[in-house]
């Protein structure tokens, strides 16, 4: 399989841990495509990707899968031992639950707040922006990252007592509030605690 992506990026960073934790990197062939120079607004990436967005699993019959949950969902299918999206019906929902919370509310706002409430990737990428709806993201971000703290009050990870895809979302977050200098809050101490956690795991030093 055929994975696109450009290094150091924080949506990449997602689908490489997934193949790490589930010790599938050396099955994936890795294809730069220069985001910063604009090279995923190509019309022969967009034929692959409507979306133009990296990253993107290519499978050897052609077909080609965006968004990291989708890919991530079909790695977990190829091989299930140990599941990202879970095994049983409760793990499966809370999973799917908690990924898409850690989606919305931080990980894409912190992108929205990125991409249109500073330079973002400079001029020559960034498009139309608007900087009242991304510092409005900005708020969401850290409404976010207090209420992910909250959840990991009574639990270690952020669907319950195992490492999830949930997870790997919101360390992307992470990674992108760090790309946009918003740190979490002093008083977020589990997320704080969280995040050192997830920093350890061999799948997440890897990214180097
Ligand atoms: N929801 C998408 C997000 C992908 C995404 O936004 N990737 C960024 C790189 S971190 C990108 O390609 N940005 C290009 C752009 O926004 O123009 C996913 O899950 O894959």
């Amino acid at each position: 399989m055929k994975i696109y992506e450009f290094r150091g990026f924080p949506n990449p960073a997602r689908i490489r841990i997934a193949l790490a934790e589930k010790d599938m990197l050396d099955q994936a062939e890795f294809i730069s495509v220069n985001v910063p120079d604009g090279e995923h607004q190509s019309d022969a990436f967009r034929a692959k990707n409507p979306s133009a967005t990296v990253p993107m699993l290519e499978l050897e019959d052609g077909t080609c899968i965006s968004e990291c949950t989708a890919i991530t969902e079909y790695l977990d299918h190829l091989d299930g031992s140990p599941t990202l999206t879970g095994s049983t019906p409760r793990q499966r929902a809370r999973i799917h639950m908690m990924q898409r919370r850690a989606e919305a509310g931080l990980l894409d706002a912190v992108a929205t707040y990125f991409h249109h409430a500073t330079p973002g990737l400079g001029p020559d990428v960034e498009g139309y922006q608007c900087p009242d709806w991304g510092n409005h993201q900005k708020e969401t971000a850290l409404t976010g990252m207090r209420y992910l703290d909250g959840v990991l009050e009574n639990q270690p990870w952020l669907a319950g007592d195992d490492f999830s895809m949930a997870d790997i979302t919101a360390f992307a977050g992470l990674i992108f509030a760090g790309f946009a200098q918003l740190g979490v809050p002093d008083s977020c101490a589990n997320l704080r605690n969280w995040q050192d956690r997830m920093a350890q795991r061999p799948s997440v030093a890897a990214l180097g």
